[in-house]
């Protein structure tokens, strides 16, 4: 059984619960709070030596980390995971958008202003690049859903999975969606699929980690 080191409210952690559940797989959930800085200790950067999470544990002593390579890893072979290579150069392009476009900006925004008290004062210089770089990155989503439900093989895919995660918490960091309704009708989809958990709740599958 694998074992996830993760955050709850991480939207990189995020990922990896809502494909698991989706998928059915059962695992050990180790909550992990960075603002501790137990992602920082001794035994967590044996682990991980970049000190973060989402980590995957997938055999004693085997650990995955980055959030977009454990979801190539845990859906490998499903539908969610596309074979056909077009298809997944698509996904590809769409998960390296997210770490380079997205995540670094609405990802940094929610960690200051929503997980961080007195984050906003501590980041007010950072945050006009956010809001801006943020913006640009919807803005290239939203016109890639004017014309696809989804964003790589024309179906669900952990392309979606990758890119809602920090997406749908950007009302909770300053960004206002409602110049983007194709987004918005997008995130009503992905939270429409089968097996979808909201961030906040743990799936029953879990158990908690020694
Ligand atoms: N590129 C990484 C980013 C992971 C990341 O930024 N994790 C944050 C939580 S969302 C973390 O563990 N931060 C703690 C730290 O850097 O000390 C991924 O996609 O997994």
């Amino acid at each position: 059984m694998y074992t996830l080191h993760s955050m709850q409210r991480s939207g990189n952690s995020y990922k990896v619960r809502l494909a698991l559940a989706q998928l059915g797989i059962s695992y050990r959930l180790a909550e992990v709070d960075i603002l501790k800085g137990e992602s920082r200790t001794p035994e967590f950067l044996a682990k991980n030596p970049n000190g973060q999470v989402p980590l995957l544990e997938v055999a004693p002593g085997r650990f995955i980390a980055e959030s977009n390579a454990i979801l190539w890893y845990v859906a490998g072979g499903t539908q969610l995971a596309p074979e056909d290579r077009i298809d997944r150069a698509e996904a590809l392009q769409w998960m390296f958008f997210e770490q380079h476009s997205l995540e670094p900006n609405i990802g940094a925004a929610y960690f200051w202003l929503a997980l961080v008290k007195g984050g906003r004062e501590l980041q007010q210089h950072a945050l006009e690049d956010w809001m801006e770089e943020g913006y640009r990155a919807l803005g290239v989503m939203e016109n890639h859903l004017k014309h696809h439900r989804f964003f790589a093989a024309g179906h669900y895919t952990i392309a979606d999975i990758a890119l809602y995660a920090y997406t749908h918490l950007a009302h909770q960091c300053d960004y206002d969606l409602a110049s983007f309704p194709y987004i918005r009708a997008w995130l009503d989809r992905v939270a429409a699929e089968p097996g979808y958990v909201p961030m906040n709740l743990q799936p029953e599958n879990v158990v908690a980690a020694e």
